[in-house]
């Protein structure tokens, strides 16, 4: 690594901590304390988190031998409701979506990726569920669900969903996390109030600096007072008007791993902002230092560095606003094709909107323009299709290439940085023609 300490971003995965030295595994995940006989016994803490774990009381918990597994992890099946997805890492769950099955204009819920850096919340019971709205906000305040539907203007807005990290397996000298390809992206329907609504209802103070963002999701170390992740927003991006506490997925009741029952969605930005099983949501007057937030966490360098260059961690600065970026969707990469072929796919820029996607099937000697649809709310990705006449048979590639309205647009190379982040060269997809 260029930064030389590697962040908590990198925490160890259960299976394999647990395959190398199950007795300190089970130490740091449960708290476990093991005799020599090795049959430890699961208290306070420790018993809680392995019953949330599990999604369970566990009545015979004293007989369970240390360092054991548990076979409801090996079993589990974590994308439950889920269709397709490419499950990257099980503990903590991450999984994307391959760029074919993303061809949708909005993002089914089945097919919206998950990136989680802890263990979900046990209970996600809308009805018994509250958000917390504090800090330096004038009038602090506790909402139920309920409270916030009947107190503020409910809203559904197609948001796009972009981890920091999608494109990060494409970097070389290769960035340690998870090796999203192109699949850490998605659309989907949020319904929910506006943030900016529920803080200026508790009143906002001239000297507020930065959100807060805190969710019931459990630290891998199991360890009760510890985030697994903490970020928030500047203020003034708080309060945007697309920035939604959302209740609803497509329509429908928020998917478990997408944050069910309250999760924010910060469009633009990278994912990481978009706190899931949201419970609290604290004003401050300094720029927010909770997990993840600092060091060289959802943060690059301030100036382009060489590939596997050495930056120092003062030299890093937070990401704000997602790049220029467009995903194929169709065809599917490697697909069999007729000469004539209908290159579909989806474009965004953080903040901004997509004034054109260019098509090439000729490695990027001429390239054509896309016919490209409008977002269908501010903070959606946009679509885009293009009819291309492919000259014989042989091996093909589609390139798409996005410029968004500030005239920026997609490179060809990485612009390399020691964590893998942004991402946004042009996404290429092979077809053959028979
Ligand atoms: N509470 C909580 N919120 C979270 C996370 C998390 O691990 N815990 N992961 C974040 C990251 S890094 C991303 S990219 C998005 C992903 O949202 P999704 O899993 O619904 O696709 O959720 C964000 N919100
Ligand atoms: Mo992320």
């Amino acid at each position: 690594m260029a930064t030389g300490k590697t962040s908590n971003s990198d925490a160890p995965d259960l299976h394999e901590f647990f395959a190398r030295d199950p007795l300190s595994a089970d130490r740091a995940f449960f708290g476990r304390e093991s005799g020599s006989d090795r049959r430890g016994f699961l208290r306070g803490a420790g018993l809680a988190t392995m019953a949330a774990m599990v999604g369970a009381a566990i009545p015979f918990h004293r007989n369970m031998p240390a360092g054991l597994i548990p076979a409801a992890f090996a079993d589990e099946n974590v994308l439950v409701g889920k269709d397709g997805l490419t499950l990257l890492n099980d503990r903590p769950v991450n999984a994307e979506t391959p760029p074919h099955l993303l061809d949708d204009a909005i993002t089914p819920t089945a097919r919206h990726f998950i990136r989680n850096n802890g263990i979900p919340p046990a209970e996600m019971d809308a009805d018994a569920w509250t958000l917390t709205v504090d800090g330096l906000v004038d009038r602090p305040m506790t909402y139920s669900i309920a409270d916030l539907r009947s107190k503020f203007e409910v809203v559904t807005m197609a948001l796009t969903i972009e981890c920091g990290g999608n494109g990060r397996a494409f970097f070389n000298p290769p960035a340690k996390g998870n090796q999203w390809t192109y699949g850490a992206v998605a659309c989907s329907r949020w319904t929910g109030v506006r943030l900016k609504d529920v803080l200026a209802a508790g009143g906002v103070p001239s000297g507020v600096v930065y959100t807060a963002h805190v969710g019931a999701d459990a630290h891998l170390s199991g360890k009760p007072d510890k985030l697994p992740i903490s970020r928030g927003v500047p203020i003034a991006k708080a309060m945007t008007g697309n920035v939604l506490i959302a209740f609803a997925q497509n329509d429908a009741p928020i998917h478990p791993m997408n944050g069910a029952p309250l999760r924010l969605v910060v469009p633009g930005w990278p994912g990481s902002c978009s706190q899931k099983w949201l419970t609290r949501i604290w004003l401050r007057d300094i720029v927010h230092d909770g997990p993840k937030m600092t060091g060289t966490a959802y943060r690059v360098p301030g100036y382009k560095v060489e590939p596997g260059e050495k930056v120092d961690k003062k030299d890093f600065r937070i990401i704000e606003r997602m790049p220029v970026k467009s995903l194929v969707t169709n065809p599917a990469n490697g697909a069999g094709s007729g000469r004539t072929v209908e290159v579909r796919g989806h474009a965004w820029s953080g903040d901004r909107t997509v004034a054109a996607v260019d098509v090439s099937h000729d490695f990027g000697a001429t390239w054509m323009r896309a016919e490209l649809d409008a977002p269908v709310d501010d903070g959606a990705w946009q679509n885009f299709r293009a009819n291309v006449e492919l000259p014989g048979a042989g091996y093909y590639e589609l390139w798409a290439r996005a410029t968004d309205s500030e005239g920026e647009m997609q490179p060809h190379a990485i612009d390399w940085n020691p964590k893998g982040y942004l991402n946004n060269t042009m996404h290429r997809v092979a077809v053959r023609v028979s």
